[in-house]
């Protein structure tokens, strides 16, 4: 009986913090300087979502810090603080995960589904070292957390359908939970064909289809050690990239995970979490379904990474204290066989990533010294162990033809610091931070061969003795709350050493047909850039709520030239009104022309627009389960046009009607929200 006691008493504390948890986005006390929360429930949230059943990267993009880079409407890659996938640290719980595209058309968060996830959290600068070295940020991906509360069978299933592209959507999840023991699985399909841009315009090759399964399982050992087992399998087919010259035939990831936790070891040790993980991603190029194709290519690339992660949570008075050692090894491959037309001629093989392993290993320490409620001193440090080595023979000497003197190992050391300090007064916080980061260059920026850059069009040669991308890093942000309304404005400043970019070198011929020759990875000496945010909320009436966000970016080098995908003044706002299980929203998304373009980079000026969204939901009791609808119409006005970060200006997608139903079942009693 004394331990029904417990456990019941465990349950309703841990309900108690997810609840707390649930308030983050709205608190103005919890957030962290930079972090934005997307969410801590279930990702597909019926309340919280104009469209529940988004794609995570729709998700992504509604984050004012987050933009996304398109090259289709399948995969688009985040970038933070005008900063993309190698300045970034892109995390699955922890866990590191490469993609096996030399081209980024395969960016970690297209492995991944809403229907596993709970919340994303970005984090600005160095806030994102803990899992490894980062100048932009990160984005971690939190998988569903399950509990061994509220014993029984749960589930859900999720329909979608949208006229435009003629996407379906489909999911199922279920969950059986016991007090020592749990099992979730959850499913999700789509499938979309070509979608239309704005004016009713076809865009060719733009179709995919991708299937999503993954399970959790969990085993509570006693009251403070539990196990997690995770499993995701991802697999896309058939996907077209309209703005690249080819698509992709078969990309699949499997994604596998252990982790043990103790919690409460001692007064001052509150958790201890140990993860091991392995991860294998396959990615496979095709351009035999586009009309005209100079020279039929295969390309097909693969990573596979072991990981580990041991993380300490600590207490003492004042002090709340983090340590994390990680580790991984990533090996990462990918090639390129060229058939020419004529079959008298011969077939060409090169390595486009010779074989690159990389091991890494890092601690990350943090402190938090709260005084008071009202003034808190953050500070933390890491140092990594970073190595690269081409284990391909060939690949090695096709590098050697450009640095003849290179090694096929290569050593750094990755060093990172921060600090912050919150001021908390009233209904007013202001928070100051600065920062170091170092970071190695990636796969394709070391080590790269003719890699073709459609946006640019030069072929991409990677170079091995690059130094470490440094930067140093300062943000402020200032915080106003009051019942009805809460307003935020942070900006943050980048000075970046050593920034990797591709130079072209003239002496070159490039392999791809028609480009325009070939450029090296080299560093600029220094690049500045600065990203301010402005966001209001305002709640006049508690059936009606309002918000607004305004960023602004701007980036360039020590010679005044403007750096490539740079964000120009955007701005969303979003008007909406609940009545019981109503909820009825009207939002607007634009930006103004993007006048800081960068001409080096095969940029060109992109106007401003600004599109109109609408949707409605409704919530339906039936007994104990939940059936909810929601539809509603996007870019309502049908314009055609195409943001700063769209891949060679594809335009976006034109009028788009659609509609989400889910139905929720659940043995347990369901609180109305
Ligand atoms: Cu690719």
């Amino acid at each position: 009986m004394r331990r029904i006691g417990i456990m019941l008493w465990i349950c309703l504390l841990s309900a108690g913090f997810a609840g707390a948890q649930d308030t983050l986005p709205d608190s103005l006390f919890s957030v962290k300087l930079g972090e934005v929360v997307v969410s801590s429930k279930p990702l597909i949230n019926y309340n919280k979502q104009s469209k529940p059943l988004s794609t995570l990267e729709e998700y992504l993009e509604q984050t004012s810090r987050v933009s996304m880079v398109k090259r289709g409407n399948y995969a688009w890659e985040p970038m933070v603080n005008s900063m993309s996938s190698e300045r970034l640290n892109v995390t699955i719980d922890g866990m590191h995960i490469f993609g096996a595209c030399t081209d980024k058309m395969d960016p970690i968060t297209s492995y991944v589904d809403v229907s596993n996830l709970s919340e994303i959290s970005v984090s600005s600068g160095q806030q994102g070292a803990e899992y490894g070295p980062t100048i932009g940020g990160a984005i971690d991906l939190s998988r569903t957390k399950h509990d061994f509360c509220n014993p029984g069978w749960s589930g859900s299933v999720d329909m979608g359908y949208e006229s435009n592209a003629n996407l379906f959507t489909a999911g199922a999840a279920v969950k059986y939970i016991h007090s020592r023991f749990f099992a979730a699985v959850d499913f999700m399909y789509r499938d979309a064909g070509n979608y239309k841009a704005g004016k009713r315009i076809t865009v060719p090759f733009s179709q995919y289809t991708k299937y999503n399964l993954s399970s959790t399982l969990g085993w509570k050992l006693n009251d403070n050690n539990t196990m997690v087992a995770s499993v995701i399998f991802d697999r896309a087919k058939d996907v077209g990239y309209p703005a690249l010259p080819m698509d992709v035939s078969r990309a699949r990831a499997a994604i596998a995970s252990v982790q043990h936790l103790v919690e409460n070891i001692a007064p001052v040790l509150r958790s201890w979490e140990t993860k091991l993980y392995y991860n294998n991603v396959l990615h496979e190029m095709d351009d035999t379904k586009r009309p005209v194709v100079p020279i039929h290519m295969d390309m097909p690339g693969w990573t596979s990474t072991y990981g580990m992660y041991s993380k300490i949570k600590a207490e003492k008075g004042r002090h709340d204290m983090t340590f994390n050692l990680n580790a991984y090894y990533n090996q990462s491959k990918a090639e390129m066989t060229m058939y020419p037309k004529d079959t008298a001629e011969q077939i060409m093989f090169m390595y486009t990533w010779p074989d690159v392993r990389t091991t890494y290993a890092g601690v990350f320490a943090q402190d938090r010294i709260t005084w008071n409620q009202q003034h808190i001193l953050q500070y933390s440090a890491s140092a990594g162990f970073h190595r690269n080595t081409v284990a391909d023979d060939f690949g090695l000497n096709s590098l050697r033809i450009f640095y003849p003197e290179m090694n096929a190992g290569k050593n750094r050391v990755v060093l990172g610091a921060n600090t912050s300090y919150t001021y908390r007064r009233k209904n007013m916080e202001y928070n100051v931070a600065a920062g170091y980061g170092q970071r190695a260059p990636s796969v394709s920026e070391g080590y790269g061969f003719y890699l073709f850059n459609s946006f640019d069009r030069y072929d991409y040669i990677g170079n091995p003795n690059l130094k470490n991308e440094q930067s140093i890093e300062a943000e402020a942000g200032i915080t106003y709350k009051i019942s009805k309304l809460k307003t935020q404005a942070t900006v943050s400043y980048f000075h970046i050493l050593n920034y990797i970019i591709g130079i072209p070198n003239p002496d070159v011929l490039p392999m791809t047909i028609g480009a325009s020759g070939v450029r090296e990875y080299k560093s600029l000496s220094a690049v500045n850039m600065v990203n301010a945010e402005w966001s209001v909320e305002y709640k006049p009436h508690p059936s009606w709520k309002t918000k607004a966000a305004l960023t602004y970016s701007y980036g360039q080098d020590k010679q005044r030239q403007n750096l490539p995908l740079i964000r120009p003044f955007s701005f969303r706002m979003s008007l909406a009104y609940r009545i019981k299980s109503l909820e009825l929203e009207l939002a607007v998304d634009g930006a103004a022309k993007q006048k800081a373009y960068s001409k080096a980079y095969g940029e060109d000026l992109t106007p401003a627009y600004a599109v109109l969204n609408f949707s409605a939901g409704y919530m339906f009791f039936i007994e104990d389960h939940r059936l909810y609808l929601r539809a509603g119409v996007e870019n309502i006005a049908d314009t055609y046009y195409s943001t700063f970060s769209d891949w060679n200006n594809i335009p976006r997608r034109g009028r788009n009607f659609y509609v989400n139903i889910s139905f929720a079942f659940d043995k347990k009693k369901v609180v109305k929200e």
